[in-house]
């Protein structure tokens, strides 16, 4: 299997919560490792951009408009099948769906305030480590 990076964001419901450490904890857990992170309040427009292929569905200002509410954790992380093991460990959008023992299972409130953010595909997490990282600030092993 092929070591991958992801793009993780810890939403502002969850920053709040005072619950990174614990959400890191499950990403160390699993043998994720955090190459890059920062701590950044988005403005309207850099959330408008980082969702900009959900800009035609229903929820997309409630979205940008949650993830303006206050601080995020944003981190990449690195690993073995990164990308499909974060999912895992996020678990289903919705919360109530969620598995037991999964990130949003065990943090989120709601569809919308569900704690973390994690890309979805290659493509994804290239772009997205992109918005928010310059390949310099990526701690290489
Ligand atoms: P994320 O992008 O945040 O990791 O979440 P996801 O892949 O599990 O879900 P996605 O379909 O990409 O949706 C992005 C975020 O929009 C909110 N959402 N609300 N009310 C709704 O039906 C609805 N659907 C999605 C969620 O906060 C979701 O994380
Ligand atoms: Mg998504």
């Amino acid at each position: 299997m092929a070591v991958e990076r992801t793009l993780s964001i810890v939403k502002p419901d969850a920053v709040a919560k005072n619950v990174i450490g614990k959400i890191y904890s499950r990403f160390e857990d699993a043998g994720l490792r955090i190459v890059a992170a920062r701590m950044v309040q988005l403005s309207r427009p850099e959330a408008e951009g980082f969702y900009a292929v959900h800009k035609e569905r229903p929820f997309f200002n409630d979205l940008v408009e949650f993830m303006i509410s206050g601080p995020v954790m944003v981190q990449v992380l690195e690993g073995e099948n990164a990308i499909a093991k974060n999912r895992e460990l996020m678990g289903a959008t919705d919360p109530k769906k969620a598995e037991k023992g999964t990130i949003r299972a065990d943090f989120a409130d709601s569809i919308d305030a569900n704690a973390v953010h994690g890309s979805d595909a290659p493509e994804t997490a290239a772009v997205e480590i992109a918005y928010f990282f310059p390949s310099m600030q990526i701690c290489v092993r």
